[in-house]
């Protein structure tokens, strides 16, 4: 067992020699230097939660994300930072985790100390206060444990089902194609926000963050109606202090919805922000036109599922309403060129409602039936 004390302060944490440590990064940590010297020193991999990401690179080699649900259920240690051991991550507990997992916990607020598990060690403190000790390097964990390379075979296997997954073009399309397609055009410090269930969720694991604070999502209660918002402070921000730096707000069609005429605001404001619709006709999904209609012919407040939205809506038209134009897409080519063109524009946002297979699903979890939909 390793204890590493911080220089003078209260701080310290202890990490178990030989064990498959893990940690978890949160965004609004101001320490992503100490916490690259940290990683690369100790050779420690981690997982970003949602609003975490970039706060180290998804590109870094240390990220575990494609290897999430094996790196959570073989964890012995798991260190902390900021996050917190709720919904998004599990509450903490099996099936999801070893029942005995040990949690090293730095939290800026003492109630959420030792919420859901008791932490083996708790530390009320800004993680900047502890970036003293983080940067020890009394200890180094070598590519060749064994649990490194259990990482690296199910981080490969994952990402060469998602390669699979993308690389079908035929349309309508699937949300994996749609955001590789999308991902490969963005610019590489975009800020992005994004709200919705598939869509956000199969976003995360595409879109990339490079660089800290540059992901703002529907967050810990998971609310729908954010995203546009969220877009619009975003990017009166970098008006003001990065004016090339653009806001990419990816929205289901639903989550869209919750406050789509923020569109008006984004014109007034003149905020080039790229809305980027996901449109399943629905919540998780939804029926084509055809079978819509069908279903609507029989009685609509009968027969239509909650979950169901109108088949096919052309929210890009909603541009029109200020003298623009949106841009509907069905193929790879639409989505990427109406990107690069969106990219053009600077004085006004720009609308790309695409729309997908309204029963295109989430590739298999092995987990799913803790978050599927409860509809
Ligand atoms: C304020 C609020 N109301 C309702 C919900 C329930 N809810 C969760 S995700 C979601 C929308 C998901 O559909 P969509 O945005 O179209 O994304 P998709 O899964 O279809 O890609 C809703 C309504 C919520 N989270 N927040
Ligand atoms: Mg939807």
């Amino acid at each position: 067992m390793v204890v590493v004390k911080g220089k003078g302060s209260h701080c310290s944490f202890v990490v178990y020699e030989g064990s498959f440590a893990l940690l978890f990064l949160i965004f609004l940590t101001f320490t992503e230097d100490e916490l690259q010297m940290f990683i690369n020193s100790t050779n420690l991999p981690f997982l970003p939660t949602p609003m975490g990401k970039g706060v180290i690179s998804d590109l870094d080699p240390h990220c575990v994300s494609s290897a999430r649900t094996t790196a959570l259920l073989h964890a012995d240690v798991i260190l902390l930072l900021g996050a917190r051991l709720n919904w998004m991550l599990h509450f903490g507990r099996p099936p999801r985790y070893q029942s005995d997992v040990k949690i090293i916990q730095v939290e800026i607020c003492a109630e959420e100390l030792h919420n859901s598990v008791t932490s083996e060690v708790a530390i009320q403190a800004d993680t900047r206060k502890i970036s003293d000790a983080l940067q020890s390097k009394n200890f180094y964990f070598g590519q060749e444990e064994d649990w490194w390379t259990q990482l690296e075979k199910a981080g490969s296997e994952n990402k060469m089902k998602l390669q699979q997954l993308s690389s079908d073009i035929s349309v309508p399309l699937n949300y994996y194609t749609v955001f590789k397609h999308i991902q490969d055009v963005l610019p590489t410090d975009c800020i992005i926000c994004s709200e919705g269930a598939n869509t956000m969720d199969i976003g995360r694991s595409i879109l990339l963050n490079l660089h800290p604070r540059h992901r703002l999502d529907a967050g810990t209660f998971g609310t729908m109606g954010v995203g546009l918002g969220f877009a619009i402070a975003a990017a009166l921000h970098c008006k003001d202090f990065s004016p090339k730096k653009r806001v990419i707000c990816v929205e289901g069609d639903s989550a869209f919805g919750f406050s789509a005429m923020e569109i008006e605001t984004m014109f007034r404001y003149k905020l080039p922000i790229i809305i980027i619709i996901v449109n399943n006709n629905g919540i998780y999904g939804g029926f084509d036109k055809e079978t819509f209609n069908q279903i609507q012919n029989q009685g609509p407040t009968i027969f239509t599922p909650p979950y169901s939205l109108c088949a096919d809506v052309h929210y890009e038209r909603m541009m029109e309403l200020f003298d623009r134009k949106g841009y509907f897409c069905t193929t790879v080519d639409d989505i990427q060129n109406a990107v690069k063109s969106s990219l053009k524009v600077t004085d006004a946002p720009s609308l790309i409602n695409i729309l997908i297979n309204p029963t295109a699903e989430r590739k298999e979890q092995k987990f799913g039936w803790l978050t599927e939909s409860k509809l």
